[in-house]
């Protein structure tokens, strides 16, 4: 095992522009998606957030302080690109700014290009990903921002968690909960967009900036089996190409995984291929792939012998005749009922870096909880523990010699949840608002936030 971290190994941390900047109806930004979805009740939305856009010089001076090598964000499209097309400079300025704070404290830029803020009017217009002229646009989109970043940012993400773009109907502009036949299909098809789109966003990254390094950002939630029986052995591996090596082996190889296409066609949900799409995509493989790691599954083989339909969400349930999520007492979970596995993160890391042999980035990993202020302090132990372990397996699988490239935790400060707002808080910095009250939202360390700067200065020694 090795004692310390490589003196490279890059140390960070990471937001998404929605769900950190607020501003939403500031200074020319369109509506995303998002914007215009039911409000839960109870719940913020991400008009606020944690105010980010005033107070970004505050934060990187946070971040600073905290010691990070890396900052991880997304440069929002609809900020940069109010009806998916035309350029606002207000939302340029913005990330300028950033870009430049960042760089003037040796802070590393991790731009995300698209993390789930897609542009309503190109839904309205042609359907956004469903579309081909979809992948034309994020071409555009990304253009842009190699234009006018590639002179300060060198890592680039492609588009964030695809796997879970294609589970959830309403980050596609489909109506929540759409099921069927012809819903699964052009769930597929997106996909098959998005994988074409990266390819050639990587190859555009490539050619404009030769010195760039550029992948996708996907989230495995690797699965063991729940017993020794050998065929819950193989639902575990049919889960894990249904659940991320499908997108990864047609991003790094061009190649449909077999597992993925035989679903599709017992299903009749192929998606329209083209030959050269698959030539572009194996002749621009990423640099790097992007590993947001939070929780593993145990699965067990199903007995069924229908071939269903999936339908919605990131943790189906079952595929019938494939697999079954089981119960695994050894496993505790999170107050959201997630699985805390640092392990799974060492099988991550190890089955992607085998199978594609590319280095990897961690791009997210924590632990979303109720945090509690006590006398002006947050004793968030049990964070600090959910990361120590996630780093010792990083550790592990460096000692054993996989190019992992560095660490960002998820997430820089708080910032509204997708599902929860800001009840479940992943910072090392607290924002202090809540989902019902904005109250002065001052920014206030948490035990992780030191704990963490001495990981970075010690190089993981403490
Ligand atoms: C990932 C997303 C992030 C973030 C995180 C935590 O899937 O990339 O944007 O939201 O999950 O998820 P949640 O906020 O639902 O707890």
């Amino acid at each position: 095992q090795i004692e310390r971290f490589p003196d490279d190994f890059l140390f960070g941390a990471s937001t998404s522009s929605f769900q950190v900047e607020g501003a939403a109806e500031l200074d020319g930004r369109g509506k995303a998606i998002h914007d215009l979805a039911e409000k839960k009740i109870g719940i913020t939305d991400f008009s606020t957030a944690s105010d980010h856009y005033h107070r970004m010089e505050e934060d990187v001076e946070l971040f600073h302080e905290l010691g990070l090598n890396m900052y991880r964000f997304s440069m929002s499209w609809t900020r940069i690109m109010p009806d998916g097309k035309n350029i606002n400079e207000e939302g340029l300025a913005f990330y300028n700014r950033l870009v430049d704070k960042l760089v003037s404290y040796g802070i590393e830029p991790l731009v995300t290009i698209y993390h789930f803020e897609y542009p309503y009017q190109l839904i309205e217009e042609f359907g956004g990903w469903l579309s081909p002229k979809g992948i034309d646009a994020y071409e555009a989109f990304a253009k842009v921002l190699f234009t006018h970043f590639g002179d300060r940012v060198k890592y680039w993400l492609t588009i964030n968690e695809q796997d879970h773009v294609v589970k959830i109907s309403e980050r596609l502009g489909l109506p929540k909960e759409s099921t069927g036949l012809a819903f699964e299909r052009k769930l597929q098809q997106a996909n098959y967009h998005m994988c074409v789109a990266t390819a050639k966003v990587i190859q555009l990254a490539h050619q404009m900036m030769p010195d760039s390094k550029i992948g996708p950002a996907v989230n495995p939630m690797p699965a063991i089996p729940s017993s020794g029986n050998p065929k819950d052995l193989i639902a575990a591996m049919e889960f894990n190409e249904l659940s991320h090596h499908y997108i990864l082996d047609l991003h790094c190889r061009g190649k449909f995984s077999p597992i993925h296409w035989k679903y599709m066609q017992d299903r009749d949900i192929c998606p329209k291929v083209k030959t050269e799409d698959l030539q572009l995509m194996a002749a621009n493989p990423p640099d790097f792939i992007g590993i947001n790691y939070y929780l593993n599954q145990t699965v067990a083989h199903s007995e069924q012998e229908t071939i269903a339909l999936r339908g919605q969400g990131v943790f189906c349930e079952e595929e019938a005749g494939i697999y079954q999520l089981a119960e695994n007492e050894l496993i505790p979970q999170t107050d959201w009922g997630w699985n805390i596995c640092p392990e799974g993160l060492s099988i991550s890391l190890m089955d992607v870096c085998n199978r594609y042999q590319l280095p990897m980035l961690i791009t997210e990993n924590g632990l979303g909880a109720y945090d509690e202020v006590v006398d002006g302090k947050i004793h968030d132990t049990y964070r600090i523990e959910y990361l120590q372990n996630h780093l010792a397996q990083i550790k592990h699988c460096l000692s054993m010699g996989f190019p992992i490239l560095g660490y960002c935790a998820w997430s820089a400060i708080d910032l509204v949840s997708g599902r929860e707002g800001m009840d479940k808080r992943y910072g090392f910095i607290y924002v202090n608002r809540t989902n019902e009250e904005l109250r002065d939202l001052n920014r206030l360390k948490k035990d992780s936030f030191y704990w963490y700067q001495n990981v970075i200065q010690e190089r993981g020694q403490s």
